[in-house]
């Protein structure tokens, strides 16, 4: 790069960091409203990114690389956006407020082109790697062919390192042979709390080496290795080498004086180092010090651009200071620091930058406002028009094929359903991808697979069929292949989907990714779901067996707060069919809302935000239940609404019972049981309790609004029965999942479910034991709807 680029770009990064560290001083100390959100976190830890995130975006990135900025380092990406005129300054001055900046880059709340959502520590990085997968995956296809490949870049706390998922998605990648990957990791040696071990780096190196990574290690600047070509210099290299981080932290903040008394006292009378010391004023003494290989644009610049000759995956060691450039750099307490108003008045005129000028683009940089300007309106990555895509829809058919058994259960019924979709040859079929950890034939996608192959970038032919030994599965991989076998690790499950579920966006190809696990590893991978469904990636995850319902297997694999989980979480819509007729509407829905992206009005006859489109998540069981007889179809409707009466009670019920999923043939068999001595017993088939209590949540916040007329399904439904009737619910999960059913219309409520663990036994023994079998559903409603005594509860026990 020349001298004079090499210029602009060092008057950009002071103009980061002044803007950076302004923007949190304006949020902080300036807008009364934030007072409550005096947080810090930001001021340190962005400025140790300052100059590589400015060699990154005004020279590196091209338009088809993706980045995950390190959470903390927020306020500086914004500013660059800012710079390059993608970010407002109205949002800049409104960061961490109402509908400003945020605080942490956010896909979907950001507007100034975040690629990946951060806040979690730990999620974006291991995004970056999923997201080279995808774009493997597209690539294979022979998608998108044109295009040069992006590189997936995330920028990387150290402490960030701590996150076991960094590892799980480290490992999965080495399996996949990842490519295009960068990890920048600013290596400040300080995290939260504390200063990082030593000789941390050497574990980091060792590591990525192992995996299969290039290692770059960024640790000393232009200015140290000049100094060290000087006589002397070796001397004070390996003083560097040799310096504890929290000396080294220590002496930074400390600054020239500090740092000339203790090289002095260490290294005094030795000749010419003392002389290279001495040479040198505490200026130009702190500024060699401080010039760390990630604060020097020339080393930066070399080690990625040299980085993109080749695809290897990269990994920088990029030594750093937090705080870097401001007077808080090294202190091991500035994690939550704030520079206070003197301070940044200092900071401001240092800047060169006049009162009322804080958000002046080019005050006070030293070449002139045109030259930064041109050099900007160069800058590669800001070419090329929108960075986001938005393919066109893919078809789907009217109905889901199926062949209903006389007995099967939900889980058997998808497997049939995906293996229907893999015989044709729709486009549907051909962009659905699924994934599954390890759990691939035992949630039943095993005729999925045979059909359409597991992808690999190279063909791996399966060795039992090339040695013509029998087996019931094909496990051939190559490119054309649709299914990604990961090993166990559930984070690596859903981040792999958050990457897939991005595709349409990201690389401007739709897929449709499906991913089956094992119910209650859900909670294993909850936090990398909730971070799929934050940045709005879209996919499926289908998940058995579930609840007590299955059985021998044991109390470790039951599930009781998965029901809870798909309600409150955002992003998701939840479903627990009991029969694979209502499962076949359902998957074909989600097929369809999974791709959907509007806004608009809330569907009027169920309240639901439907045409905003997102996850779907179907919590299915492997008991193998007796299916009803006869089409479901006008009914499908109230199938997606959520619940509809499978039997429905007569004016004067006594008693409801509303059931979830597989317990569907104790609830039929107690209402069944009751009708002799209860009046008009109704029986409600509750398919979605999560759509349910959404819609009744918005209508009755549009009702408050003033639009009185405002019904949600539930509404309906519950609306004709009686007020006097009582309910009983019951579901294989927790009994919170059906209980505010009550509160609809204010029925009396009785809710069954499961709240303790871990009994084995036979699906009766644990239903009977748990409290949501026949009998128990017949107690509940002798109890709450008094009457005559139901005489089969006695014959029952
Ligand atoms: C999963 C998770 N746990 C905890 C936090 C709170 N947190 C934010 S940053 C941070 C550590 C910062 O250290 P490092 O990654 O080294 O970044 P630096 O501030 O040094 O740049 C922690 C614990 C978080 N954001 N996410
Ligand atoms: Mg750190």
């Amino acid at each position: 790069m020349s001298d004079r680029r090499l210029a602009a770009l060092a008057a950009l990064e002071r103009k980061v960091l002044w803007l950076a560290t302004w923007t949190i001083h304006n949020a902080n100390h300036l807008r009364p409203h934030t007072d409550g959100l005096k947080v810090g976190g930001h001021q340190a830890s962005s400025a140790s990114l300052a100059t590589i995130m400015t060699a990154l975006y005004f020279v590196v990135l091209r338009p088809e690389d993706r980045v995950a900025v390190k959470p903390h380092a927020s306020p500086i990406f914004h500013a660059i956006q800012y710079l390059l005129g993608k970010q407002t300054r109205e949002k800049l001055e409104n960061f961490r407020g109402y509908k400003g900046a945020q605080s942490y880059p956010s896909r979907t709340k950001d507007t100034d082109d975040v690629d990946f959502s951060t806040g979690s520590v730990g999620l974006g990085v291991a995004q970056t790697l999923f997201s080279s997968l995808v774009q493997d995956y597209i690539r294979a296809r022979g998608w998108k062919k044109e295009l040069p490949e992006g590189k997936m870049i995330a920028l990387v706390g150290d402490a960030e390192l701590d996150e076991g998922n960094i590892f799980e998605a480290l490992l999965e990648g080495w399996k996949h042979g990842l490519r295009n990957t960068w990890w920048i990791i600013d290596y400040n040696r300080q995290s939260l709390d504390a200063v990082v071990r030593e000789g941390l780096w050497a574990r980091f190196e060792a590591l990525f080496r192992d995996f299969g990574w290039d290692v770059v290690i960024l640790k000393h600047g232009q200015l140290q290795q000049q100094a060290f070509a000087e006589p002397g210099g070796e001397a004070l290299r390996h003083w560097i080498d040799a310096c504890p981080n929290p000396l080294y932290s220590a002496l930074t903040f400390q600054g020239g004086k500090a740092w000339r008394k203790r090289l002095l006292d260490d290294l005094g009378d030795q000749g010419d180092v003392t002389q290279l010391i001495e040479r040198r004023n505490d200026d130009e003494l702190a500024r060699l010090m401080g010039n760390l290989g990630g604060h020097d644009l020339p080393s930066i610049l070399e080690a990625l651009e040299q980085a993109r000759t080749h695809d290897r995956p990269v990994c920088f060691i990029a030594y750093t200071i937090k705080g870097f450039g401001l007077p808080l750099a090294g202190h091991k307490d500035n994690h939550a620091g704030l520079l206070i108003p003197s301070q940044i008045e200092t900071l401001r005129q240092a800047m060169g930058v006049r009162a009322g000028h804080e958000w002046d683009p080019f005050e006070g940089l030293d070449l002139p406002p045109a030259k930064l300007k041109e050099f900007l309106g160069a800058v590669p990555f800001a070419q090329g028009g929108p960075r986001r895509h938005h393919p066109p829809q893919i078809d789907v058919p009217a109905n889901l094929a199926v062949t209903v058994a006389p007995s099967m259960s939900t889980q058997q019924g998808f497997g049939l359903l995906m293996h229907e979709i893999a015989k044709s040859d729709s486009e549907l079929a051909k962009r659905i991808v699924t994934a599954s950890p390890d759990v691939t034939v035992s949630t039943n996608l095993g005729a999925w697979v045979n059909r359409r192959g597991l992808f690999a970038r190279s063909e791996m032919v399966d060795l039992f069929k090339s040695e013509r030994i029998p087996s019931t599965y094909n496990w051939t991989f190559s490119p054309a292949g649709q299914h990604v076998e990961l090993g166990i690790a559930e984070m690596n499950l859903f981040i792999l989907l958050s990457a897939f579920g991005l595709s349409h966006s990201v690389f401007g190809e739709r897929l449709l990714p499906v991913g089956t696990l094992y119910d209650p590893f859900i909670e294993r991978g909850l936090d990398a779901l909730n971070y799929a469904c934050y940045q709005d990636a879209r996919f499926i995850i289908v998940a058995t067996p579930s609840g007590i319902t299955l059985g021998p297997e044991g109390g470790a694999h039951q599930s009781i707060a998965t029901p809870l989980i798909g309600m409150a979480q955002d992003g998701l819509a939840s479903f627990e069919p009991a029969y694979v007729d209502e499962l076949a509407i359902i998957l074909r829905w989600a097929f369809e809302y999974m791709q959907r992206s509007g806004d608009g009005e809330p569907d009027a006859a169920t309240w639901l935000r439907d045409m905003v489109g997102g996850g779907v998540y179907l919590r299915l069981s492997t008991r193998t239940l007796e299916q009803p007889q006869g089409a479901i179809g006008p009914l499908a409707d109230d199938v997606i609404n959520g619940a509809y009466w499978m039997r429905r009670p007569g004016p004067n019920a006594q008693v409801v019972v509303a059931y979830t999923g597989a317990v569907a043939p104790e609830a039929i068999a107690a209402v069944g049981l009751m009708a002799e001595d209860r009046r008009d017993v109704g029986l409600l088939a509750v398919t979605s309790a999560d759509r349910l209590n959404a819609g009744w949540t918005a209508a009755s916040r549009a009702r408050e609004r003033g639009l009185v007329e405002a019904r949600s399904h539930i509404e309906r439904l519950l609306g004709a029965v009686a007020p006097q009737c009582a309910l009983v619910t019951v579901v294989d999960g927790h009994p919170a999942t059906l209980a505010w059913l009550g509160a609809v219309m204010g029925h009396r409520t009785r809710s069954l479910g499961v709240e303790h663990f871990g009994q084995t036994g036979s699906i009766e023994d644990l239903y009977r034991h748990y409290g949501i079998d026949t009998q128990s559903i017949i107690a509940a409603a002798q109890a709450i709807a008094p009457g005559r005594p139901i005489r089969y509860l006695r014959q029952v026990s």
